[in-house]
């Protein structure tokens, strides 16, 4: 496939309230980004991208925004934001930005207009729709809450809401609407960024008529619909193609072949798209599953279009402690999940602190959670009559909180995030997980990572390279090859806490000179692999 700087970049995502804090109210901000680019340089990432800056009320830590060209004052200020590019941009880092264009905040003046009155120019840049026979239009859910409808009593009709009640959804059907986003995202491109993370950009095209969903739990009805492509392609022809830059589109409840719908090279519509079979056919470790989403997802986008490859972010609880073993293993298995995710074929995500091995936490109480989603569901369930502590179990595991907690910078007060009372406590483990200690100790998580990344510049095959899984059906071990212009590699994983031996045929039977990197100081049988042993050999 033809080359581009960013099919072989390598990501590290910097959720900027949780990663440093410079003036002591708690929350991480642009100046504290700017004191760690040498830190993210130095672990050899390519690229920035930075969750949502934007003004807003703050209900879903900036995906509710009330304006999208000023920067919220618990980040800092537009001439921060602007240093920080440069800064990133002296580094020889490329910076990209979220893009959150399905919904605003309903403290956005734009909402704020169009619900004033029914005739208001700006009613229908959202979605409002009378009631059906004195109820919601119908039935479907949103991601937060239990109906995708909110009542406006000013007006006695509903709007529709994907996400939380504040957070409204834009009508794309209205070109008038379109035109302001391409507008602003111009604004913010010929600033100079080098991209976006689109935020759930596959739901912005409404299901036509509005029907009632025959399975009302499952909501991939918000998702993927009829003029979806158009809105993209015009996207594309109007801003994007202008600039060289680079495109992900958040895209739940999508498979391979709708997936290469929205990247496809030939479409002119994203570069790359994170999809959630991962995250959401897999509460935990799965081997079987996880190896026939690779397959699936090769064998749809091979030659055709590119993929990302993730298994954490500011969503998803971190992925040692989800995916891996963070109790025994800890290192070796965040070892093992960074080697898997460089391996196989996309463009590999690092979320701030897995470079360090950073776990989930469980808080006591319901209380000391911030996340909106989890909030509202324990409101849900509670509401309904179940036991308090039995559904704060229930949701403790995927809360999105998990991964939110303040990064580990050292072992003094805070872990050194913040003088202040930081907004979500942090993981209590951050006397033995730091990044002071991480760097000052050659075996660390960090520094294989920065391996992998050092490894991919050098060696194509790591980012072109056919994938061959040859451990089909084999529950603990992942043995797959990679291989371009006659150069092979063959990775080799034991995701497991036993040891296991695999045999081979004897053209993938690897040297042991040819270890390119392995997560174990000496390898113990050439046909064994230790618990969460991961080997990459050049064959
Ligand atoms: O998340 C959308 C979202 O909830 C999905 O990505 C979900 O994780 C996936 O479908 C797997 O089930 C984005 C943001 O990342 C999130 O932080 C926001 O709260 C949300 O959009 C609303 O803007």
């Amino acid at each position: 496939m033809k080359r581009t700087w960013w099919k072989e970049a390598v990501v590290y995502q910097v959720y900027w309230r949780s990663f440093l804090d410079t003036d002591g109210d708690g929350f991480g901000d642009l100046e504290g980004v700017i004191q760690k680019l040498d830190y993210i340089k130095e672990l050899g990432a390519d690229v920035i991208w930075l969750n949502p800056i934007y003004e807003s009320p703050d209900l879903d830590n900036g995906y509710d925004i009330a304006d999208y060209r000023s920067v919220m004052k618990k980040a800092g200020t537009m001439e921060t934001w602007e240093k920080l590019l440069n800064e990133a941009h002296n580094r020889g880092l490329k910076f990209i930005m979220d893009l959150v264009v399905n919904h605003t905040s309903d403290q956005h003046p734009w909402f704020l207009e169009s619900r004033s009155s029914k005739d208001n120019p700006k009613r229908d840049w959202y979605i409002w729709k009378d009631p059906a026979e004195g109820r919601e239009p119908n039935n479907w859910r949103s991601y937060f809450s239990p109906s995708a409808w909110e009542y406006d009593s000013h007006t006695d009709q509903y709007y529709m809401h994907s996400f939380a009640v504040q957070q409204p959804d834009l009508n794309w059907e209205n070109p008038e609407v379109r035109e302001e986003i391409y507008s602003m995202m111009r604004f913010w491109l010929d600033k100079g960024i080098d991209g976006f993370r689109m935020d759930v950009i596959n739901l912005l095209a409404k299901q036509k008529g509005f029907p009632d969903a025959g399975q009302p739990k499952n909501i991939d009805y918000l998702g993927n619909n009829p003029g979806i492509h158009e809105y993209l392609k015009e996207m594309n022809e109007k801003v994007l193609r202008h600039y060289d830059v680079m495109t992900v589109g958040e895209i739940p409840f999508v498979t391979p072949e709708d997936g290469l719908k929205y990247v496809g090279e030939d479409r002119h519509e994203l570069n790359t798209l994170f999809h959630f079979q991962v995250a959401d056919d897999m509460p935990s470790w799965d081997m079987l599953r996880y190896k026939e989403i690779q397959q699936t997802w090769y064998e749809g986008l091979h030659g055709k279009g590119w993929n990302s490859q993730f298994l954490n972010n500011h969503d998803h609880t971190r992925q040692v402690t989800r995916y891996g073993n963070d109790r025994v293993y800890r290192v070796e298995s965040a070892k093992l999940l960074a080697t898997m995710v460089h391996t196989l074929p996309g463009m590999p995500y690092i979320y701030q602190g897995e470079e360090i091995g950073m776990t989930g936490v469980r808080f006591e109480t319901i209380d000391e959670y911030e996340d909106i989603a989890m909030k509202n569901k324990y409101g849900e369930e509670t509401g309904k009559g179940r036991d308090p502590q039995e559904v704060l179990r229930e949701l403790q595991p995927l809360s999105r909180d998990n991964s939110r907690t303040p990064m580990q910078w050292n072992t003094s007060k805070n872990a050194g995030f913040t003088s202040g009372k930081p907004w979500l406590s942090l993981n209590p483990n951050y006397k033995d997980i730091n990044v002071e200690n991480a760097l000052n100790d050659p075996h660390s998580i960090f520094y294989f990572y920065k391996e992998l990344i050092a490894l991919r510049k050098e060696h194509d095959v790591m980012v072109y390279g056919d994938y061959q899984d040859l451990s089909e059906g084999e529950p603990y071990l992942y043995i797959y090859t990679r291989s371009l212009n006659g150069v092979t590699w063959l990775i080799m994983l034991n995701h497991s806490d036993e040891p296991h031996s695999f045999s081979l045929p004897a053209s993938y039977t690897p040297n042991e000179d040819h270890l390119v990197l392995g997560n174990y100081s000496s390898v113990n049988g050439q046909n064994i692999l230790q618990p969460h042993e991961a080997r990459i050999y050049h064959l």
